[in-house]
């Protein structure tokens, strides 16, 4: 998992209300709406007063370390989310006592392997990798106007990657994925056998792929693999890979056609996930 640094989250807090109408154009989904449809949750039936929900964020200075503005960067989202969120005075384990404490309805945490919510009632636990992917593939389908029947290229077989391919064939989309390690392609085609009884057809050709592939997910670390000569009038990149894949010169040709965020999307999906009531 890439390690976030303080640079890559600096303005998120202050640039929420931004982010969301930049959001809109391009999916026609707020942050809240877009985590709710991922997350498999109707609008009439989400905790809309989710107001009533309170999120509790506990800073982990174990592995790496605390990352400056981590914890206040996922409060704010959660807030503006419209949950009751704090971050714990304390950290590590006096800080989830606190949280506890203080009634938390839902655990917001990361150490440097994994980033979960946890839902106190329902004791569910919701992974940033899984989440990220759901909601990365949800943006996809509604920036490219559905995925039903069409085909997807997802870069990257991890937690991330996974999740993405899962939302997808729920969408209706066939996904062809690569990776450098080619275990973990079949990993993940068995994953979505076992699980969806699903069919995935791996790319042994990354390049040919990207030539030929209109809608792209890239869950890799990989950096620089996508290129101007890739990118299409009618193609469609979501991106939660950090660092971005794209070129300065892909980026410029693909313009509202790209979806890249570090943190609030596969957070938003799980808070909505990690408050379900059941
Ligand atoms: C959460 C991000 C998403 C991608 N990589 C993940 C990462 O950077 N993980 C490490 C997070 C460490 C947080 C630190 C703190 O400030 O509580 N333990």
């Amino acid at each position: 998992m890439t390690r976030l640094k303080t640079g890559d989250i600096a303005d998120i807090k202050d640039e929420l209300a931004e982010f969301d109408s930049r959001l809109v154009s391009k999916t026609g989904c707020t942050l809240r709406g877009l985590a709710r449809r991922a997350a498999g949750v109707e609008e009439s039936t989400a905790r809309n007063t989710s107001g009533d929900v309170r999120v509790g964020v506990t800073p982990i200075s174990w592995g790496g370390g605390i990352i400056g503005g981590f914890s206040q960067t996922l409060k704010s989202i959660a807030v503006h989310m419209g949950f009751d969120a704090f971050v714990t005075r304390a950290s590590d384990v006096a800080g989830l006592a606190e949280a506890f404490e203080r009634k938390a309805d839902v655990l917001l945490m990361a150490d440097d392997e994994r980033f979960v919510a946890m839902g106190v009632q329902s004791r569910r636990v919701v992974d940033n990798g899984d989440a990220t992917g759901k909601g990365f593939a949800e943006g996809l389908d509604r920036m490219a106007g559905g995925l039903n029947g069409r085909s997807v290229f997802v870069i990257g077989c991890g937690p991330v990657g996974l999740g993405a391919v899962k939302r997808l064939v729920r969408l209706g989309a066939m996904a062809s994925v690569y990776d450098i390690d080619r275990d973990r392609c079949e990993d993940l085609r068995r994953e979505i056998k076992r699980s969806l009884d699903a069919d995935v057809r791996i790319e042994k050709d990354p390049e040919a792929a990207l030539l030929r592939r209109r809608c792209i997910i890239d869950a890799s670390p990989a950096g620089d693999l996508i290129h101007e000569r890739h990118i299409s009038p009618d193609v469609f990149i979501s991106a939660p890979g950090m660092p971005l894949a794209l070129s300065a010169a892909a980026r410029e040709k693909i313009s509202n056609r790209l979806l890249h965020d570090p943190l609030r999307i596969g957070t938003a999906v799980m808070l909505v996930e990690a408050a379900k009531k059941r």
